[in-house]
C-alpha cells in the first residue's frame, strides 16, 4: 500500500503523519509531496527517513491512496491527475466538497456512501465534522427542525502564519505578519476566512451546507456565526437544537454517551465540561453543558469541542483510508 501525503510538511500534514504512525496504517511506502522549495528534504516516519518529492514523481508512482492538505487550488490541479493513473484521493479541502458527484465523508456516519468508483473523496471542515458528529445521532432520533451554531474557533484552523501571530502577540512582540485583519490575542474576530454570500464567511456557508450533505437531509434549517478566538487546542461550539420530537434529557445524554467517537463531559456540579485544553491531541468529540432551552420546547442547548487538526481534519482523513482499506474499496 503506497499512500501519498500532498502537503507533507503543513499543520494538517504533520498531524496526518502522527495518526498513520499511531493507528498503525499498514503502509508500505510513504510518498511525502510538498511545494518545491521542500523537495529533497527529509521526513521521518516510524523511524524510517521518506524523501520529499514533487507532485508530478508521487503521480507517477501510481500510489494507491493520496492523503490531499494542500489547499483548494493545488486540489482542484492535481487531484485529477492522481485520480488518473488510479490513486483515490481524500482531500482535506474545500475545494469538492460540494460537488454533486463527490462524496463528503464523517466515516461514523456516512462511509457505507463510498464505493471503488469514488476516486475524489471529500474531507469536511473541521467545525463541521464536530458538529455532525454529534448531530447525526439526535437526528436519527429526534429529528432536526432547526439548528443555531456559533464557533469558537482556534488558530490552528488558518495554519502556522495564524500560530505565529498569536505567539507574537503574546510576547509583546508587534513585529510579527499579521494573518488576520486585527490582533488575535486579548480579542474575538467574527470573521473565519473571508466574506462571501449574504454577509456570511466562507466558514459560516460550510457550517450551513456541509451538514445537510453529509447526513443526507436537507429538511432541517441551521445558520451560523464564526468567531475566531486566541485558543490552539481546538474548537469550541455552542449549538442550539431544535427538534421536531420531544427528547428527554437522560436519553439525549445515553444516545450520545453510545455514539462511537463521542464523549460525553457532563458535570456541571464539579465544573465538568469540554474545553479546547483538554480535547488536544485527542481523536474524540467531547460535548458537555447539554441542557434544556428554557425559551422554548424541544430544544436543547449544548456545546461541543475537538481537536480541529485531528477528528477535524487528519484523523477523519485517516478513518476514510482505513475504511477503504477494511472494505477492499482500493
Ligand atoms: C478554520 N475551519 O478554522 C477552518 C480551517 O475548509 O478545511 C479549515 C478550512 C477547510 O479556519
Amino acid at each position: 500500500m503506497k499512500v501519498a501525503l500532498v502537503g507533507a510538511t503543513g499543520m494538517v500534514g504533520q498531524v496526518m503523519l502522527k495518526v498513520l504512525e499511531e493507528r498503525n496504517f499498514p503502509l508500505t511506502e510513504l510518498i511525502p509531496v510538498a511545494s518545491e522549495k521542500s523537495v529533497g528534504k527529509v521526513i521521518n516516519f516510524k523511524g524510517k527517513e521518506y524523501q520529499i518529492v514533487s507532485m508530478q514523481t508521487a503521480i507517477d508512482m501510481k500510489p494507491e491512496i493520496a492523503l490531499f492538505s494542500a489547499g483548494g487550488s493545488t486540489s482542484l490541479e492535481f487531484a485529477p491527475k492522481f485520480a488518473a493513473v488510479g490513486t483515490t484521493v481524500i482531500d482535506n479541502s474545500s475545494a469538492w466538497r460540494m460537488e454533486a458527484d463527490k462524496k463528503l465523508i464523517v466515516p461514523e456516519i456516512n462511509a457505507k456512501e463510498l464505493s471503488k468508483e469514488d476516486k475524489i473523496i471529500a474531507n469536511p471542515n473541521c467545525s463541521t465534522i464536530q458538529l455532525v458528529m454529534v448531530l447525526h445521532p439526535l437526528n436519527l432520533k429526534y429529528n432536526l427542525k432547526r439548528v443555531i451554531v456559533s464557533t469558537y474557533q482556534s488558530v490552528t484552523g488558518t495554519g502556522k502564519n495564524a500560530v505565529d501571530q498569536l505567539n507574537a502577540e503574546i510576547a509583546g512582540n508587534s513585529d510579527v505578519a499579521k494573518v488576520y485583519p486585527y490582533e488575535i490575542f486579548k480579542n474575538a474576530l467574527p470573521q473565519c476566512d473571508v466574506f462571501s454570500n449574504d454577509d456570511y464567511t466562507k466558514e459560516e456557508i460550510k457550517l450551513m451546507t456541509e451538514p445537510k450533505k453529509i447526513m443526507g437531509d436537507q429538511t432541517f434549517n441551521i445558520t451560523a456565526t464564526a468567531v475566531r478566538v486566541p485558543v490552539q487546542g481546538g474548537h469550541s461550539e455552542s449549538v442550539n437544537i431544535e427538534f421536531e420530537n420531544d427528547f428527554d434529557l437522560d436519553e439525549v445524554r445515553k444516545i450520545l454517551s453510545n455514539t462511537p467517537g463521542v464523549i460525553v463531559l457532563d458535570d456541571v456540579k464539579n465544573s465538568i465540561y469540554p474545553m479546547p485544553l483538554y480535547a488536544e491531541g485527542k481523536d474524540e468529540v467531547f460535548v458537555g453543558r447539554i441542557r434544556k432551552d428554557l425559551s422554548q420546547p424541544k430544544t436543547l442547548n449544548m456545546w461541543i469541542v475537538a481537536d480541529n487538526l485531528r477528528k477535524g481534519a487528519a484523523t477523519n482523513a485517516v478513518q476514510i483510508a482505513e475504511y477503504l482499506l477494511e472494505n477492499k474499496l482500493v
